[in-house]
């Protein structure tokens, strides 16, 4: 789905590059994209694409159980790389790409963490950092989607869904998030029969910041992701849905999202326009794959929390230098 958002993306919205091709083992997916890219070619291997010099630089937008095998010719080939988050599903292999990047002694993943981008994401980070309104207290964060897919279970809302608060968090907070708890209460009797849906996640961070997170994935009405956030004087919150009010028939109504790609259409267009001017001076412009690790490991840590009902502490590794300038 954000593969074939890319392409017209690229096509239509971003300067400074153009699709060449689209890799899809499924060609018949791979053609339809490329109808939205004149000129470009539909294949099969990212391998092909690039052994015949077709690309100077790749989107990853596979599921996230696929990347590291798109991710190592990739970075064998050198080439600046876009790589949709989850950078890979856990820890280890995350480590794993992280060390043939520092191989290379140059960082060419970024890792799709998209909220990053998001106009009110930057405000709030910028009034946290500021401390305009005191030191941060809590964060109060809910994230709903209309209803997921056949494929989708119980730890994907973790390592699917709660993966973004796992990147934002820490990235808002700027320490890291140190422990992880997830709670299971009524299931919501419309959401599939082997989902436990709606589930609470609570994050704390380095310096005592508590996080509450309502992954919310069957919630009917549409996609809404918003953030409140407390602080010692003062209230923020980012996030509620903005554009045309009408009022008619006795009611006042402003049209809801549906998807993450309208959601955050600004922040992805941001996003890609950023990494391909970055991306034509040979660097990045955005989370880092050691960033991806740490996302990856709190991922991990929150499916342990899931399954167990515990709280469960959360180690990393120390930063190796090559991503010492990272954010957090
Ligand atoms: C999806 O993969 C995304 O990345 C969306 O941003 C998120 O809201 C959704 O829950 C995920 O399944």
């Amino acid at each position: 789905m954000m593969g074939a958002d890319h392409v017209t993306r690229i096509t239509e919205k971003i300067s400074g590059a153009a699709v060449t091709a689209v890799v899809d083992p499924d060609l018949t997916r791979a053609t339809t994209a490329v109808e939205n890219a004149p000129g470009a070619v539909a294949l099969p291997r990212i391998e092909d694409a690039l052994e015949q010099g077709l690309v100077d630089a790749v989107i990853i937008a596979t599921p996230g159980r696929f990347h590291e095998p798109v991710l190592i010719p990739a970075l064998d080939a050198g080439i600046p790389i876009l790589c949709e988050k989850p950078l890979t599903p856990d820890s280890e292999s995350s480590l794993r790409i992280a060390a043939r990047e520092q191989e290379l002694g140059r960082t060419l993943i970024q890792v799709g963490f998209m909220r990053r981008f998001d106009a009110e994401y930057i405000q709030l980070k910028e009034l946290i950092r500021s401390g305009d309104a005191g030191h941060l207290l809590a964060l109060h964060c809910a994230h709903r989607n209309p209803t997921t897919g056949a494929g989708y279970d119980d730890p994907m809302l973790i390592t699917d869904s709660v993966a973004h608060e796992m990147d934002i968090v820490p990235w808002l907070a700027g320490e890291p998030v140190v422990a992880v708890e997830v709670r299971k209460g009524r299931r919501n009797s419309l959401a599939p029969s082997w989902l436990n849906d709606p589930q609470m996640v609570l994050l704390e961070t380095e310096s005592g910041v508590l996080v509450d997170v309502e992954i919310n994935v069957n919630v009917q009405f549409g996609y809404q992701v918003t953030t409140q956030a407390v602080f010692e004087r003062g209230i923020a919150e980012i996030g509620r849905t903005a554009g045309l009010g009408l009022w008619q028939d006795a009611h006042r109504a402003v049209a809801e999202h549906t998807s993450f790609k309208t959601r955050f259409a600004a922040a992805y267009d941001s996003e890609i326009q950023r990494w391909v001017t970055a991306a034509r001076r040979g660097e990045i412009d955005g989370p880092s794959a050691w960033d991806g690790y740490r996302a990856a490991t709190l991922c991990e840590a929150g499916v342990e929390a899931q399954t167990t009902g515990r709280r469960v502490e959360v180690q990393y590794a120390p930063t190796p230098p090559l991503y010492a300038s990272s954010s957090h």
